[in-house]
């Protein structure tokens, strides 16, 4: 494993099992991370902390999930010019369409690359992450690209019965 590049943040533990989908990605694809739970709303200055010193800590992205009010991505990209990957986590209430439009609907200036809701967009907030990294990592490219073949493969041609 190389030294820590990517950050996965979430707004509370409850996040963790669709955050966890980020961590199952970067962990097959062999790059570093760390995890934390920073709140945009219960612990405000831990975010504040966290984006001040993305830079210094040499993060190159920032996954952040949360659901509801989900003002974690958003803040965070206020914060610090590490690339922010939104990920909308599914809600109860509103099946975490509150999540999505809380994240992506980001004013010019301070994007957020957003994901899909829930786990799939948790998953690939990882591989986006990677893409990212592999720009100017050539080892992690070619584990990125095996990836992508072995996934392609994987798809039969032809649908069988259930
Ligand atoms: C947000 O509120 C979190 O990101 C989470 O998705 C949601 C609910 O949090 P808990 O009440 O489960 O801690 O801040």
């Amino acid at each position: 494993m190389s030294e820590t590049r990517v950050g996965i943040i979430m707004g509370s533990q409850s996040d963790w099992p669709t955050m966890k989908e980020a961590a199952d990605i970067l962990d097959e694809l062999g790059v570093a991370y760390e995890t934390r739970i920073v709140s945009a709303h219960r612990t405000p200055d831990r975010l504040w902390d966290y984006g001040k010193t993305a830079v210094a800590r040499g993060l190159h992205v920032i996954i952040a999930g949360a659901g509801g009010a989900a003002h974690l991505p958003g803040m965070m990209a206020s914060k610090t010019r590490v690339p922010v990957i939104g990920v909308p986590v599914l809600t109860r209430a509103l099946s975490g369409v509150d999540s999505l439009y809380s994240i992506v609907q980001m004013p010019k200036g301070f994007p957020v690359a957003t994901m899909a809701i829930g786990a799939a967009g948790a998953a690939n907030a990882g591989l986006m992450a990677a893409s990212i990294l592999a720009v100017s990592d050539p080892d992690l490219a070619t584990r990125l690209d095996d990836w992508r073949a072995a996934l392609s493969a994987s798809i039969p041609e032809a649908p069988g019965d259930a």
